[in-house]
């Protein structure tokens, strides 16, 4: 008999997936959380025949449990772990271990293609398109591989592994990888997908209205809190935002915040490490403890939270030419525009601030950034550039009254139109 050990999540158990359709009912599989492998095999190995083959995939066992596993092996030669994480390399030390970050061509591992490659390479499993088709869609999910190359179907895999059970979604994999000369998602699967892509869409345009951004510890960060959905929020916040840092996604309830970044320079497992959490460079986690709950709850809960940019304008469009107009809950009325090719100027509230840009998006990056604005609508633009040209038409006429001989009075006008002086008092030039 087989027994399986792996891991809960997607690629641990496309390796139970790929275990069904190799060993068929010769396979018993366990699905583990990080923290309970340990127990399972030592369980296991308590109770193992000789003729017994176990295999570890995605996960990595302690050392107690290494040495067993060694000594298990030095019996039947009957062990396997197969990973990619950096974290377990060092079980290359065994003839049983097999670990592998990365392929030749520098494209990364999971355990679900690794997996795949050692059944076909010991002639457990025959190579089909449609479980290479399955494999890399893992394999790009589990690497974040698919961000990269928008591929859908790789998320939407994932998606509906959390939609349905561990055992239906095996049930399902393994009968459409039997039958099928190619990889899809069936009727039903597309329909409950498409229904939860439309949820998760509503769910995210609610909680963009909701955040607020802020400075803490010299970084800009957008925060907001909810449940559930945090890698889209923050992705699709972090793309929106592209002036922050890094977004934070407060559970209160949970205790619990996790960190998102698309910025290249920016490590937020560094900010959750200051929590006690951790992760990867560019997604991680920690508690909320009483010192972060200061820091992204109590202080900035007076903050009103960013609004969009107007989306519907006709005149106030963005690196328009002719200028464009922001807003922000402190009434600052920020007008940009160019003063030549490559350069850019800030008006705020009609004074100029004492640096150019180089570019609109360099502008607006400081605008929003510090200043947190928005892109104004039409009707605010509009009443902007009205009082603008009403103020500078009323300075130039103190400036003309102070040289009035300079000044060329049109008599048409003057005659019919009432002039105010600048004393205040009305005056009538000509008296008919
Ligand atoms: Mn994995």
């Amino acid at each position: 008999m087989f027994y399986l050990f792996t891991h809960n999540d997607l690629d641990g158990v496309g390796c139970g997936i790929l275990a069904k359709l190799a060993f068929k009912d010769q396979v018993r599989i366990r699905y583990n959380s990080v923290g309970g492998l340990d127990f399972q095999v030592e369980r296991f190995l308590e109770r193992a025949k000789n003729d017994d083959f176990i295999i570890v995939t995605d996960l990595s066992v302690s050392e107690k449990n290494t040495e067993k596993l060694n000594e298990f092996y030095k019996n039947s030669s009957k062990v396997k772990l197969i990973d990619h994480h950096k974290t377990a390399l060092h079980f290359n030390e065994y003839d049983w271990g097999l670990v592998q970050v990365e392929y030749d061509n520098g494209r990364l591992t999971a355990a679900t293609s690794l997996f795949y490659e050692y059944l076909i390479k010991n002639k457990q499993l025959e190579p089909t398109s449609s479980i290479e088709q399955f494999v890399e869609l893992v394999r790009q999910y589990d690497t974040w591989e698919w961000e990269k190359n928008n591929n859908e179907a790789a998320k939407r895999l994932n998606d509906l592994f959390f939609m349905i059970s561990i055992d239906d979604f095996e049930e399902r994999m393994v009968q459409r990888l039997q039958q099928s000369d190619s990889f899809s998602f069936d009727e039903f699967e597309t329909k409950i997908l498409d229904m939860e892509e439309n949820k998760i869409e509503r769910y995210v345009r609610r909680k963009r209205r909701e955040m607020v951004q802020t400075f803490i510890d010299g970084k800009c960060v957008g925060i907001v809190h909810a449940e559930s959905y945090h890698s889209e929020l923050g992705n699709e916040l972090g793309k929106e935002n592209p002036h922050l840092d890094y977004i934070a996604i407060l559970n209160v309830g949970s205790k619990k915040m996790s960190f998102r970044t698309i910025q290249e320079d920016i490590d937020v497992s560094e900010v959750a490490g200051q929590f006690g959490g951790g992760g990867h460079a560019k997604a991680s986690g920690c508690p909320l403890t009483e010192h972060a709950y200061q820091l992204f709850v109590a202080e900035p809960f007076q903050i009103e939270p960013m609004r969009p940019d107007a989306f519907r304008n006709q005149y106030n469009l963005k690196a328009a030419e002719k200028g464009c107009l922001y807003q922000n809950h402190y009434e600052d009325y920020i007008f940009v525009y160019p003063i030549k090719e490559d350069l850019w100027n800030i008006d705020r509230n009609g004074k100029a601030i004492a640096r150019s840009f180089q570019s609109f998006s360099e502008a607006e990056f400081y605008i929003k950034r510090y200043h947190s604005a928005w892109l104004a609508r039409d009707e605010q633009y509009i009443e902007y550039l009205s009082d603008t040209l009403i103020r500078t038409i009323k300075e130039q006429q103190l400036l003309g009254r102070k040289n009035d001989e300079t000044l060329e009075i049109d008599h048409r006008f003057i005659s019919y139109d009432p002039v105010i002086h600048p004393t205040g008092q009305e005056e009538r030039p000509f008296s008919h």
